[in-house]
């Protein structure tokens, strides 16, 4: 072990070393080394993660602007997730756009005492009143887990009552170990409820759906210009810029690509087994990973005119971002950096990293699973403990109606001529030899990552950006893009590089000096009984 992982285990307890040394693997990405991931918390360690509601209502089906998404819970769980994700989106003139709202039954005590499944009845029926929209749904925060509110069969009663779309969550904040158990429980319900519902005749040559890309900071419209372009019908994302119909019809699509693994592998896998949709795995940030993944597209539907049309528009966008690159990377080469985000991203921005030249020596997950760090040639392998249990798995069985063998036959086809299907492949494989990989890092780890390594950038959320700025490293946040973005494709990639020189060719960050290193407040020792 290197000496920072060793003093960092050193100051912990016996039992909390011996759990958090499986969480941090020094790398090698020629062995099969096994990280421990998906598991809980310690409790009183100060983590990085969020909860299970966070992962379902703000992060999966917050971006579709037509529907309500009402949260039932005390007002605070609404507050703090209202915009704060900087999802975008674009409805048509005229049409329903929600997302600027905050829709809460605003729980009260007298409700937990008494049950508040009237009171979330009535603030159905309101919402209804006021906006009349296509789809309600309805998310659970803990206290409703708590007290027994059945918002199942709430939504049942009001489908019937109201005739438009009704559906629960039991997405609880604290029904899985973070975010990634509201992933999951999202998934479900969207592909129960609302996938398969509208069979929209054929409108393109080559129809696809974009999974897991959430147009933070406008990235899902910097790859939609790029399909257009290419004459691609992008029948669905889930969920940036999408509406409850494009979702609907999403099951009449010849091939899903997969952005954000973690998060939405589940109706992936859901739509290959019940319409025989394949998927592949996509990543549109790096400006050569776009090129890569658009070729991959292209080649999927092995179309002259698509490929040929494909292959200009890479040409094109690659000058202009290699223009942007010659003239960034000489300012920001050989730096580094170091990304702690929620599941993909702590992988996908190490490719705009390696396209500048700043090297990456420490990242990780707050809640991926092993497969998104090992790659997902470790899934039959992974340990179901009771908290995954605790979250439904669909059985879904094939829908003999809309079942495409045609897409079956084509995925057989092209397999065996070497394309690869399903291929996850992780992130600890594509970092360096001796980086440090750590899952569901904490703050005493991140000040001790600073201290040893001294990156000259560190990416993560709200939470770290002002502790790590007062240690005198800038902070880029990889959730908000802070004010900034879109990072996605060619242009995204371009803004990108602007950011790294903005932030990284100054000596500013230097000069900062906080007070209490030379006139300490409090002066003390601490004991932590093992
Ligand atoms: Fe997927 Fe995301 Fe991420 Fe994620 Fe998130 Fe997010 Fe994230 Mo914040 S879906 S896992 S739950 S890429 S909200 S858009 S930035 S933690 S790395
Ligand atoms: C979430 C959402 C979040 C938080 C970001 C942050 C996001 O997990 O609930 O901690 O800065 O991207 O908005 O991941």
């Amino acid at each position: 072990p290197t000496p920072l992982k060793e003093e960092i285990l050193a100051r912990y307890p016996r039992k909390v070393a011996k759990k958090r040394d499986k969480s941090m693997v020094i790398n090698d990405p020629d062995a099969d080394q096994e990280i421990q991931a998906n598991i809980r918390t310690i409790p009183g360690i100060i983590t990085q993660r969020g909860c299970t509601y966070a992962g379902c209502k703000g992060v999966v089906l917050g971006p579709t602007r037509d529907i309500i998404n009402l949260v039932h819970g005390p007002i605070g769980c609404s507050f703090y997730a209202w915009l704060t994700r900087r999802n975008q989106t674009r409805p048509a003139e005229g049409e329903d756009n929600f997302m600027t709202y905050a829709f809460s039954t605003d729980m009260q005590d007298e409700n937990i005492v008494f049950g508040g499944e009237a009171k979330l009845k009535e603030a159905i029926r309101e919402a209804y009143e006021m906006f009349a929209p296509k789809a309600i749904g309805i998310f659970s925060t803990c206290p409703v887990g708590l007290i027994g509110d059945d918002v199942h069969s709430v939504a049942r009663d009001m489908k019937a009552e109201l005739g438009i779309n009704i559906f629960g969550f039991s997405c609880e904040g604290y029904r899985g170990v973070s975010q990634s158990a509201g992933h999951h429980i999202a998934n479900n319900q969207v592909f129960k409820n609302v996938v398969g519902n509208n069979d929209r005749p054929r409108k393109g040559k080559f129809q696809v759906n974009l999974l897991g890309e959430y147009n933070i900071g406008g990235d899902t419209f910097e790859i939609e210009r790029l399909f257009e372009e290419a004459g691609i019908e992008l029948l669905s994302t889930f969920s940036g810029n999408s509406t409850i119909e494009s979702m609907e019809y999403s099951h009449t699509a010849d091939l899903n690509m997969v952005m954000c693994h973690r998060s939405i592998n589940y109706i992936a896998e859901m739509m290959e087994e019940k319409y025989g949709i394949p998927w592949i795995k996509v990543n549109f940030i790096g400006a050569e990973s776009t090129a890569k993944s658009l070729k991959k597209i292209a080649d999927y539907f092995g179309d002259a005119e698509l490929t040929a049309k494909v292959d200009a528009i890479c040409e094109r966008e690659m000058a202009k971002v290699n223009a942007v690159k010659e003239a960034v990377k000489p300012k920001v080469e050989g730096k580094l950096a170091m990304m702690f985000v929620g599941g993909s991203r702590a992988h996908h921005y190490q490719d705009l990293f390696g396209e500048l030249g700043i090297r990456v020596v420490s990242a990780g997950y707050e809640f991926a699973h092993r497969d998104d760090y090992e790659g997902r040639k470790v899934i039959p392998n992974i340990k179901i403990d009771a908290d995954t249990r605790n979250i439904e798995d669909l059985v879904v069985s094939k829908d003999e109606a809309h079942f495409r063998d045609d897409l079956v036959a084509k995925k057989d086809s092209l397999e065996k001529s070497g394309y690869k299907f399903k291929d996850y492949e992780g992130m600890m494989p594509e970092m360096k030899k001796n980086s440090l990989v750590i899952d569901d890092v904490n703050h005493w780890e991140t000040e001790k990552l600073i201290e040893f390594y001294k990156p000259d950038v560190f990416c993560a959320g709200i939470k770290e950006k002002y502790v790590v700025q007062k240690y005198g490293v800038p902070l880029k946040q990889l959730h908000s893009y802070d004010y900034g973005g879109p990072y996605a494709a060619f242009e995204g990639a371009i803004n990108f590089y602007k950011e790294m020189q903005r932030m990284l060719d100054t000596k500013i960050w230097k000069l900062v000096d906080t007070p209490w290193k030379h006139e300490p407040e409090i002066v003390g020792s601490m004991t932590i009984e093992a």
